[in-house]
């Protein structure tokens, strides 16, 4: 999409830090992190959100993008993914994205 800030992220016209990268998904470090690691994986092709149809190809690409983020990050005590769907959710990229979030203990509450 011409406007999506992530679609020129993930085409490397606006740079990041990349953190993992192959044909499917880009993986960079989150520009206002929420925790010591706070890494966002997104598909290459847009898809607002994961309702959107994302091909289970994708889907599984991204999970295996989030286990490179955690064995990068050295993330091996555990880490937490989130994928905000919609304004209540507090989506604020319409390009579906997940969090990688860690590096400290987080406790035990979703919210
Ligand atoms: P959300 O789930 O849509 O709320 O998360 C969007 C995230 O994208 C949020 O954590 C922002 O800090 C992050 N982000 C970014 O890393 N780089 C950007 O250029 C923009 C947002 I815009």
């Amino acid at each position: 999409m011409d406007d999506c800030i992530f679609c020129k992220i993930a085409a490397h016209e606006i740079p990041s830090t990349v953190v993992y990268e192959d044909d499917l998904v880009i993986a960079f470090d989150d520009l206002e992190p929420q925790a010591p690691v706070h890494t966002l994986v997104i598909p290459k092709e847009h898809y607002q959100d994961i309702t959107d149809g994302v091909p289970a190809e994708t889907l599984a690409a991204m999970a295996h993008a989030v286990d490179e983020v955690a064995k990068a990050k050295g993330l091996g005590s555990g880490f937490r993914v989130i994928s905000n769907k919609g304004a209540d959710a507090g989506q604020t990229v319409m390009h579906f994205h997940m969090h990688v979030l860690g590096g400290k203990p987080l406790g035990e509450g979703l919210v």
